[in-house]
This record gives structure tokens, C-alpha cells and sequence, in this order.
């Protein structure tokens, strides 16, 4: 869609710049997405006034963004100064470019570039322009000076380029765009560089001629007098843009009177945030703390947001493999052997906390959460999150786990911290079909009396051998009383629950915790109800596991590892 001047005058726009803003498709009579050519194009072109922010790099671009700009402004000065270098192309073009890319990436809006001179003669320009379309620029500001620039507010009578020079710099930008939309913004500095009101009008007569989709007419006065007289005498001849950074004291409206299309902010965000990092440093030097600090600065939680952390979880589980996408609460609140918690203990060398973590690991699984309860001071392992269920003494196994119901979404595998299994149970946990599913152990059939508790689970039909046989039993029961033909054998604490498996999951613990049970509820309790409303199935295998109750349990497992 090709935007003229004129027609932004007098017909209706076709398309709905909220839509473009939002990357929504258009619903106007040409139904198709709007390009953010084609909303630069419109930002300033219309006749109603529009707004650029100034933005230096990705960050400062989507702030601008969630601010509800329509635009912004890639400002020379900022993006010089982000970098700590002075205004002067002392950052090379395509170092700029480089930041343009990251800006463009972290934002749907629309970018006009501060192109200062266009980095040379016309043919840097014709490159510049065909590089900033590739990377979605949707606009360049050319300025009539000389390379290599100097900011407009610094000393007087800067030299200007030559009218029919930076024409042609002009049209060498326009015959290089490679989206039609593409807008070329001609600054004129004659003010500025005090050459007076009548070159600078015609200085921005030759430009527009020469094919300039608008002028920006800068003034560094602190009254707004000789930017309403250019538009006064310019009479809407095309559409104007200013920056108002030193008569900002004058009403928006006046502009808007005058007729001015567009509004550039051109440094706020780089100098306000320059003012909040002098004041947060100066205080965190002189307190030695963060304490007065914290809470009056962005929380890291809220920089997750901005760069749309979701979406990458959201990705992981789309492209991930099964494993890698899943989250493992390990359950280890309760007792101690030797006054350690059983988790800690040391197995030839690593913590079964360690080992188990280890397993998840090499199943794919990074992401561990684990509930401390009993001597929680010694359980602070590398690479998991904590969960702490402080009264772990008067509460048991579904009370910890509810501590971490935060993390109870998507792929889920609880596990009591005191068990050693070997890998390939895990595996074959994962791979096992259904919504949820525990780890039972056939040989826990032959179990005799040996004065501990053990988890029994009792399926629908007994387990199969037969090589054909692939749906797993469903649970039919668990819990130490439970015998039998249909007895599969010992749940090892270890279960998975898929997505759906979760949520129901969820729904049960709050059921439990409605019911006033959640403080005593332990795992065979939360699975036999599980089992009551929905399908559990079970992965049998043999041995290859235990669990370290008592210190005999552990010299067995010191020979297991
Ligand atoms: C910039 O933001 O780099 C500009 C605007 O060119 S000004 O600093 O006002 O010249
Ligand atoms: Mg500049």
C-alpha cells in the first residue's frame, strides 16, 4: 500500500494504526497486515499530530513500545552515548546498524533512524538505505551537514552540505529503498548554523522536490517563535517534523495548530535513565546495602516479563524433547539419618540429593525443585530451586509438595529425596504413555515382613511379561495394606504427571486442602484419589532401586552406587 501526502490529506487511511501498532491484521475494506513501512508512513504523514520516543537499544525500544508509542526515534546522540562515545560518528555505521537490529527485533512499532549525514556522500547513503530496509527500518533522517557530524547543540555556525549535493543524497536514498513505504525524513539545519529563516525554507524546498517524504526543521532556540514562523510560511507544503528539546516549554497544541505532522522526543529516555542509575549507584556505594534500594527498582521478575520469557517456555515445550521440557519436585522435608537430612547424605562421594539431580540430568530434565524441611541450612544444591516446608513435623508429604505449587504446570515428576534408582527407570518412566504414571517395582510382590512400610500397589489385571502386551495396568490401589493376585508390587515414590496429569493434580491438592486433609495427606493418599477420578498407570520393572531409611539402608546403598 502506497501512502501519498496528498492522500493522507484528504482520503480516509486505509488502514487502522492501532492495528499496525499491535501487529494485528487490519479489518478495513484491503483486510491484510499493515507493514511497519506503511505505519511510519502514516506516523508522519497524517494530519493528525503522532508522537516518535527516543529509544538507544533494545530494552529503552520496548519501553517505548509499552508506553504506547507509535513510533520511535533512533536518536544518533543516545544510542552515541549508550555506547559511551560522543555525538560526533565516532560508533561506526554499521555498529549503529547493529543496535537498529536489536531494536527492531524487540519491538513491533516502527523505527525512524537518526541517520546524521548518511555517513558520507550519496553512495554511503544508497548503501545505508538498502541495509536499514533489510533489517525492517522502516525510515531514515538524513541531515544537510557535512561527515563527521556534530550534534546541533553544540558551538554555532556548523557548516552546512551544499543544496544540490544533499539533493542528491536524497534521491539516492529514495532510488535505494527497497520497500516502498520506505520514508527519507531531510533535516534542515540552516537555522541551526544561523543562516536564517529564508535558507532554510529554501533549503526545504529543494529537498522536498528532490523527493524527501518529509522535512524535519530543527531550531535550538528556547522560544518556539522560528519553528511556528517555518511553518507559518512553509504552509503545509509536505509534512514537517520537530523536536521541540529546547522550546519543550511550548504547548503541544501550538504545534499541532501550526500543523506539524510529527513530534520527535528526542532523548528522554536516555537522560532519565542516566539520572535513576547516578541515583541508585550513589546510594548502594554509600549504604554498602541494597536494602533502600530494593523495591524502588525494577524487579528482575519484571525484566523476565519484558523480554517475554513465556514465550520462550512456551517454545521449549513446543521444540524440546519430551524430557526437557518436564520439571522434577523432588520431596525431601522429612527426617534425617545421624542428625543429616537423608537427602545429604554421602553416597561414595555425592549427596543422593546429587545423584538423584544427576539422573534427572542425563533424562534431560534442568529444571529441579527441591522441598527442604528438616536441617534445611545443608540442603542449598547448585542449579535447583528451593521450596521450604518449615513444619515438616507436623505435616506430611502433600503439604511439601503443595509448598512448590508454583512450579506445579506442564511436565512434572515428584520423587521422595530419599530414593537411588537407576537410569533407565526414569527413562522408562517417560516414555511410559499416559497422564499419570508411577514407578513400581514387580519384585516388591515378593516382599516379606521386614518392620518397614512399604507403598503396595494393586493394578486392574496383574502385570503382563508377554512381549504384545503394551497399555500399563491402571492403579487400583496403594497403600501398605494392600495384596493380592493383582498386587503389582512396591511404588518406588517416583511419578510423573503430563500436563493434563498436572492440572489434575492441582485440582486434588486443593481438594485435600478444602477437605482440611492437605496437612496429613501423603502421597499413596493424593494417588489413590488421583486413581479414583482418573487413569494412573503403572511402569513395572524390576529392582535396581531402593530407598535410605535407616542406616543399614545406607550401607546398602553405598554398595548400589
Ligand atoms: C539526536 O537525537 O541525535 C538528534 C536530535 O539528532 S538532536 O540531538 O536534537 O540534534
Ligand atoms: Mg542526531
Amino acid at each position: 500500500m502506497k501512502f501519498s501526502y496528498e492522500a493522507a490529506v484528504t482520503d480516509t487511511p486505509e488502514i487502522s494504526l492501532s492495528a499496525a501498532v499491535s501487529g494485528e491484521k487490519s479489518v478495513g475494506p484491503m483486510a491484510r497486515p499493515v507493514s511497519r513501512f506503511a505505519t511510519l508512513r502514516e506516523v508522519l504523514t497524517s494530519q493528525t499530530l503522532s508522537f516518535l520516543m527516543e529509544s538507544h537499544n533494545g530494552m529503552s525500544a520496548k519501553i517505548a513500545e509499552e508506553a504506547g508509542f507509535q513510533a520511535i526515534w533512533a536518536s544518533g546522540l543516545t544510542i552515541s552515548a549508550s555506547m559511551g562515545l560522543r555525538d560526533s560518528n565516532e560508533a561506526s555505521w554499521t555498529q549503529v546498524l547493529e543496535v537498529l537490529e536489536y531494536m527492531a527485533d524487540a519491538v513491533k512499532v516502527p523505527i525512524l533512524v537518526d541517520g546524521d549525514t548518511g555517513y558520507g556522500n550519496f553512495n554511503s547513503v544508497r548503501r545505508l538505505v538498502r541495509k536499514l530496509g533489510e533489517r525492517g527500518i522502516a525510515g531514515v533522517c538524513i541531515e544537510d551537514k557535512l561527515f563527521p557530524k556534530t550534534n546541533s547543540f553544540i558551538g554555532e555556525g556548523q557548516p552546512l552540505a551544499d543544496i544540490e549535493e544533499f539533493c542528491g543524497r536524497i534521491r539516492a536514498a529514495k532510488d535505494s529503498q527497497i520497500n516502498d513505504d520506505f520514508c527519507v525524513v531531510a533535516r534542515v539545519e540552516a537555522l541551526i548554523s544561523g543562516r536564517g529563516m529564508d535558507e532554510a525554507l529554501r533549503r526545504a524546498e529543494a529537498y522536498h522536490a528532490a523527493g524527501a517524504d518529509s522535512i524535519l526543521i530543527h531550531s535550538k532556540l528556547a522560544s518556539p517563535n522560528e519553528i511556528l514562523e517555518f511553518t507559518e510560511r512553509w504552509g503545509r507544503r509536505s509534512p514537517l517534523v520537530i523536536v521541540p528539546t529546547m522550546y519543550y516549554a511550548t504547548p503541544t497544541d501550538a504545534f499541532r495548530r501550526a500543523g506539524v505532522n510529527a513530534i520527535i522526543w528526542a532523548n528522554h529516555l536516555m537522560r532519565s535513565s542516566i539520572t535513576a542509575m547516578r541515583e541508585t549507584a550513589a546510594r548502594i556505594r554509600e549504604d554498602e546495602s541494597l536494602m533502600e534500594v530494593e523495591g524502588r527498582v525494577t524487579s528482575v521478575k519484571d525484566i523476565f516479563r519484558i523480554t517475554a520469557n513465556d514465550e520462550l517456555e512456551a517454545a521449549e515445550r513446543r521444540y524440546l524433547p519430551a524430557g526437557a521440557q518436564s520439571r522434577a519436585i523432588i520431596l525431601a522435608a522429612s527426617g534425617g539419618i545421624d542428625g543429616q537430612p537423608k537427602c545429604m547424605v554421602d553416597i561414595r562421594g555425592k549427596s543422593l540429593l546429587r545423584r538423584q539431580m544427576d539422573a534427572f540430568g542425563a533424562a534431560g530434565i534442568r529444571q529441579v525443585g527441591i522441598v527442604r524441611g528438616y536441617g534445611k541450612a545443608a540442603v542449598t544444591p547448585v542449579g535447583a530451586e528451593l521450596f521450604d516446608n518449615d513444619r515438616f513435623d507436623d505435616t506430611n508429604e502433600v503439604y511439601s509438595l503443595a509448598t512448590a505449587h508454583e512450579r506445579l504446570q506442564g511436565e512434572v515428576l515428584v520423587s521422595y529425596g530419599d530414593v537411588l534408582f537407576r537410569n533407565y527407570i526414569l527413562t522408562g518412566l517417560l516414555s511410559t504413555p499416559g497422564d499419570i504414571v508411577i514407578a513400581v517395582d514387580s519384585l516388591g510382590r515378593f516382599v516379606g515382613e521386614d518392620g518397614r512400610v512399604h507403598d503396595f500397589v494393586a493394578g486392574d489385571r496383574a502385570p503382563s511379561a508377554d512381549y504384545l502386551e503394551e497399555t500399563p495396568p491402571d492403579l487400583v490401589s496403594i497403600g501398605p495394606d494392600v495384596k493380592g493376585e493383582r498386587l503389582a508390587g512396591e511404588w518406588i515414590g517416583l511419578v510423573r504427571f503430563s500436563p493434563v496429569g498436572t492440572e489434575w493434580l492441582r485440582e486434588e491438592i486443593e481438594l485435600l486442602r478444602a477437605e482440611g486433609l492437605i496437612e496429613t495427606a501423603d502421597m499413596p493418599v493424593l494417588l489413590s484419589r488421583l486413581a479414583a477420578r482418573h487413569p494412573v498407570k503403572l511402569y513395572v520393572f524390576s529392582g535396581h532401586w531402593l530407598d535410605v531409611d535407616t542406616a543399614p539402608d545406607l550401607a546398602e546403598a553405598r554398595n548400589f552406587a
